[in-house]
This record gives structure tokens, sequence and C-alpha cells, in this order.
């Protein structure tokens, strides 16, 4: 079975004038629509054509082209499930209970996860993930995921030039700011703590 881009889980203009409708037109419409071509491409005709996305991931070789595709199409899926109009700010539900007892406090989270986005040399991904017991933070090159080091993603961003440049130029920490302040859906973050 193909894989399909998934449509977005709001209106292209409706995360304005955080992340404009330009942005999602080119990261949603071509960037994440090309590695979903190219996973369909890689998996015809093959073994991985009826395993599941997170199947493929698993047992494809990192960097991999099949590894690169497929990771991203997870990514990408996942990563416009994390954002929301008016989100964003404080933890909510048990997710903010969870990052009281794992940081010490909102702010040390954000203050952790804001640096991981902001160091991670090169393209990637920052992080939020539990191991099922303690949330931590992390940040993946390339198209790297916790799927793959045995940890359970709660919430991501991607840290790619192509997720910021149209909006933010070169300022990724001001991007991402933007987002823990502004976007970040928490009861999607809830939901993937408690699934
Ligand atoms: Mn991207």
């Amino acid at each position: 079975m193909a894989f399909e881009l998934p449509a977005l889980p709001f209106d292209p203009h409706a995360l304005e004038p955080y992340m404009s409708a330009e942005t999602l037109e080119y990261h949603h419409g071509k960037h994440h629509a090309a590695y979903v071509a190219k996973l369909n491409d890689a998996i015809a005709g093959t073994d991985n054509a009826d395993k599941s996305l997170e199947d493929i991931i698993k047992g494809a070789e990192i960097d991999s082209g099949l590894f690169n595709n497929a990771a991203q199409h997870w990514n990408h899926s996942f990563f416009w499930n994390c954002l929301t109009p008016n989100g964003g700010g404080a933890a909510t539900g048990a997710v903010a209970d969870a990052i009281g007892s794992s940081f010490g406090s909102f702010e040390k989270f954000a203050e952790e996860f804001s640096n991981a986005a902001a160091t991670q040399f090169g393209s990637g991904w920052a992080w939020l993930v539990t191991d099922g017991s303690k949330l931590s933070v992390t940040k993946t090159a390339n198209a790297d995921l916790p799927l793959k080091h045995d940890a359970k993603a709660l919430l991501t961003i991607d840290v790619w030039e192509h997720a910021y440049y149209i909006d933010y130029r070169n300022a990724r920490p001001k991007f991402v700011e933007t987002i823990l302040t502004n976007l970040v859906n928490w009861d999607f973050v809830n939901q993937n703590l408690a699934g």
C-alpha cells in the first residue's frame, strides 16, 4: 500500500503570523510530499510495500535512502500535529505534571528544549521524549528519530532550514521560541503521553 501525504490538521493560514501559508505550501506541499513520493518509489515491489511505516523505519539502515524518506514522512506527520492555532505557553494536563517532576519546572524544560533546538548542528529535530517513566529532551540529526532509539516521541520541532527560512531567515532560536510561545498543541502531547 502506497503511503499518502496527510492533509494538514489546520487551515494553511491558521498559524499566521507565526508560520505563514507560504512556509506550509513549501514545507508540507513540496518537502513532505517529496519524502512520501520517494518512500513510495523505494518500497514499490519490495517486501516493505506491505509493512507499516514504523516497521519500515525500525528495519531500515540509518541514513539509507529508505530510512531517510520513511523517517521524514513520520517526523513531518508528527510535527504538523504538534502545532495548533492559539497553542503554546505552559504545558497542560498530565504533561505539565510530568514536565515538573522530570525537569523541575516548565521554564527549565523550555530552556533545555530551546537549547537542543538551537545547538543541533545542521539539519535535524529537537524532541521531548519519554522512556516510560521519565521525560527528557533529545535532538537528532537529519531524519533520525526517537523510534529508532527505543524512546517515545511526545513533541518535536523541525529545525531544518526549510522549516523556518521563509518566515525567520537564519533566526532559528526565534522560530523555536515562537512555536513554544504560540503554537505547541499540548492536547496532542498529552495524547502521546497517554497512548
Ligand atoms: Mn521539514
